[in-house]
Formats: structure tokens, sequence, C-alpha cells
């Protein structure tokens, strides 16, 4: 990673539009833009000038900022080209910067930059990434939240209320001849229970953030003829799942992406689950089953009439799971929810708001915390590592009363938290993140 040289990259997005942008970061990149558009703009203010190649030719008329390091979004000199939107001007205008000096940019290599030089942390350049991806405006409001570092402060804070308690205790191994016995005395576990309740409640925030940055996969389930396709259809509105009253129409996975209360939903209709013969149901089926076994949320669908239905083997414990008896237009079922069932009629539509709520209820995406910021796996994983060894440690000191067993544990786990925020995270993992993004990011 050397930040000696100067990058440059279209930061706009690919094709035609009204206004195009190149960007600039290093030493040179005062210099290099010096060479287009003549004298630079005072920092931070917009000048309106003409950007020409080497050979003194006018390209394009626009709009140039520069920022002086390290008051830049990388922390080091960045200049910014506003160009009309054509690729073939973007173009000329990076192969002039080249021909002088810089060098096109990897993708995700401001960013990198920018958490390189301390301007923002790993979780905030992550953000960028998914305020630019979000499906859903729920998920660019969490990104945003994420970028402005509500992941980030809860992470480190929880960080450090593990290592004082780790301080804490280590200063009482070290001597030993206080009066109280604290750390048999009860008082050490409570408080590490109560690091590890944050811990559970951050970890749970953060699933949900993590639903909203990918997207809730829920696969619909069920025997053939419940109603499957026909749910599909209704809550993306449209007819992209084939009805028939023939059992074994649907045979692949169909996936279709919706909103539901602005939050980003991939639902994937499957093959009813039954014993058959032909060989393509066969393979649906099994599709089927891997689908419900790595969704986030499964809705199983039964007909409302069929009242002791057989829950779907297979069914992953860890997965929630909502029961929708459907066709209640043919039965006296009130449309709605209750117990964790959602009585509906695909065909009318009634009983449809009921599902999407309980949608949200279920992962833990209502009310006023639901969504809070975004998040990824990576996120959640390093969380759950942090959960379990503050519960080994906490085991332990129960069991054997082992203060140094403890501390190790909390370290472990204040380690594990800093990954979020990439204080202690691999030149492997940092690559691999970066290496993500998009050109120009
Ligand atoms: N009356 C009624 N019929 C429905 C309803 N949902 C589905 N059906 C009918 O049930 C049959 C099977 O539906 P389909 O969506 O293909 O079921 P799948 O095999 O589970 O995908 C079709 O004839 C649908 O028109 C409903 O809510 N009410
Ligand atoms: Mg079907």
């Amino acid at each position: 990673m050397s930040n000696g040289d100067t990058i440059c990259a279209v930061a706009s997005p690919p094709g035609r539009g009204g206004v195009g942008g190149i960007r600039l970061s290093g030493p040179e990149s005062f210099l290099l833009a010096e060479r287009i558009c003549g004298d630079l703009p005072p920092p931070r203010q917009v000048g309106l000038r003409q950007f020409s190649d080497g050979d003194g030719e006018i390209i394009d008329t626009g709009l140039v900022i520069a920022f002086k390091a390290p008051a830049s979004f990388t922390g080091e000199d960045v200049v910014e080209l506003h160009t009309h939107g054509s690729p073939v001007v973007l173009e000329m205008l990076q192969r002039c910067l080249v021909e002088a000096g810089a060098r096109r940019a990897r993708p995700g290599e401001f960013s990198e930059r920018a958490f390189i030089n301390d301007r923002i942390d790993l979780a905030q350049a992550e953000a960028i990434a998914d305020l630019i991806a979000s499906a859903s405006e729920q998920a660019a409001r969490a990104a945003s939240r994420s970028l402005e570092g509500a992941l980030s402060h809860q992470a480190t804070d929880l960080a450090s209320a593990l290592t004082e308690l780790r301080v804490w205790i280590e200063a009482a191994l070290d001597f030993p001849d206080e009066d109280v016995d604290f750390l048999a005395d009860g008082q050490v576990a409570e408080r590490v229970e109560a690091v590890l309740d944050r811990i559970e409640s951050l970890l749970a925030r953060s699933r949900s953030g993590r639903l909203l940055t990918d997207g809730i996969r829920i696969a619909i389930i069920g025997k053939p003829n419940a109603g499957k396709s026909s749910l599909l259809n209704a809550l993306t509105r449209s007819d992209s799942a084939i009805v028939t009253e023939i059992p074994g129409t649907t045979r692949d996975v169909l996936r279709e992406t919706v909103t539901i209360a602005g939050m980003p939903v991939i639902l994937s209709d499957t093959a009813g689950l039954r014993e058959t013969v032909d060989e393509v149901e066969i393979e649906g089926v099994r599709r089927a089953r891997r689908e419900m076994q790595t969704a986030d949320l499964v809705f199983w669908v039964v007909e409302a009439g069929d009242t002791n239905p057989h829950r779907p083997e297979g069914l992953n414990e860890a997965v929630p799971c909502i029961r929708i008896n459907n066709k209640i237009d043919l039965s006296d079922h009130p449309p709605g929810a209750s117990r964790g069932q959602v009585n509906l009629s695909a065909k009318t539509g009634a009983g449809l708001k009921a599902l999407e709520k309980t949608v949200l209820e279920t992962l833990g995406l209502d009310g006023e915390t639901g969504g809070e910021f975004s998040a990824r796996q990576r996120h959640v994983e390093s969380i759950e590592k942090a959960a379990v060894h503050v519960r080994r440690g906490l085991a332990e000191i129960r069991t054997t009363g082992s203060g140094e067993l403890l501390a190790e544990e909390l370290k472990g786990a204040a380690d594990s938290l800093g990954e979020i925020t990439g204080k202690l995270s691999s030149d492997e993992l940092l690559g691999r993140i970066f290496s993500s993004f998009c050109i120009g990011k």
C-alpha cells in the first residue's frame, strides 16, 4: 500500500450523464490538475475552468475543487474535476492525467487511503459502499448512520469497557493481599454479565443491520398447491410465477426483489415439498430444501382448511418461520396475525399487511431500534466471537474462579470487536474488503 503516488479515477458511474467527475488524490494532485485547468481556485472553493489536453486543446469546460491535506476525504491533497458526463471526455481527461504522471486507481483505493490516514475506520468505509449499493430507503438511512459511526462507536465503547474490566481484574490479581477477595464475591461476574448484555444487544441490532445491507432472504415453502407462487405474485404485485391448479407447477427457485415497509427483501418461490418420481421435480424439491435452510426467514404456506399440517422436514431451527394459512377466502378464518401465524388470502390480498408487519416483528426490524445502523456479516461474526469469549470467561470465573482465564477471554473479546473498526485487522482482510469496492470510491 504505497501512499506516495498520485491516483486518479472517474468517480461517476459508467455511461452518459449530465455531470461526470474525476478524482485525484496524492501529493501531485494539485500539480497534475493545474496542467489541465491552469491555476486552481483556493481550497474548498469552486472554480469554473477550461480543461485542456497536453497540446493546450480544450476538451471541456467544468468545475474544479481542491482540498488541501489533511482536510480531504483521503487525508491527502485531493482535486475533483466536474465535467460534462461523457465517457469520452472523462477518458480523454484521465489519459492526460496519466500521461502527466498519475496512476489509475484500483477499486476502493480512495477509501483505502482514507482508512490508512485515519479519516474513517473500516466499518465506515464499508458503510460508504453499502450506502451506494443500498436497495431501499431504510437501507440507505441505516448505511448513512453507520457512515456517521453508529456501529463503530458502539463497538469501540464495548471494547473499551472490556479492556477496563480486564485491567481491573489484572490489578486485583497483582495485589492478592487486599481484604476483600472480590474475584470470589460475585461482583466481577456481575460486571461481566452487564457487558455481556450489551454485547448481545449489539449483536441483535447488527443482525438486523446485516439484513438491511444484504436484503432479507425469505424462502416460501410448503406442499404443492398451497398457494406459494400466488403469494409471491401478491407480494410483488406481478405475475412472475406461474400459478395453476396443477400440483408441481413450480420446479425451479424463482427469486424476486421487493421492499416491505422500506426493507429490501429477496423472495424465493420454490417447488412444493412432496415425494415424487419426476426427475425435474426431485431436483426442484432439493433446491427448495436448500433455500429454506439458508434463508433469513421462512414462509411456510398451508391451506387454511388444513387443520393439522405436517411441519416440513429439515426446517433449520435457527431460521425463524412464519406459518401462513392461505386461501382464507375459502374458509371462515379471519385475516390477520396471531401467535406467529398469519391468516391471509393470496387471491384477495386480505391479511397481506399483517404478514408484512409480522415479518418486521419476527426479524426485530420494527419499532425504534429496527434498522438502527447497517452492518455486514463480518461485523456480526466479530460480535458473535466476542460473545463466545465473554461467556467462556464467565463460566471460568464461576466454576474455577480463575481471574487469569477470565482476563484472557476479555482480551479475546475486545480484540474481536476491534476487527469491526479495523484497528486489529489483517492486511489480507483489508485487501479483500477494499478490492470489492468500485473504482473511484
Ligand atoms: N381461492 C383461493 N385460491 C388460491 C389462493 N392462493 C392460491 N390459490 C389457487 O391455488 C392453486 C395453486 O396455487 P399456486 O400459487 O400455484 O400454488 P403453489 O403450488 O403452492 O405454488 C391455484 O389454482 C391458485 O389459483 C387463495 O388465496 N384463494
Ligand atoms: Mg408454485
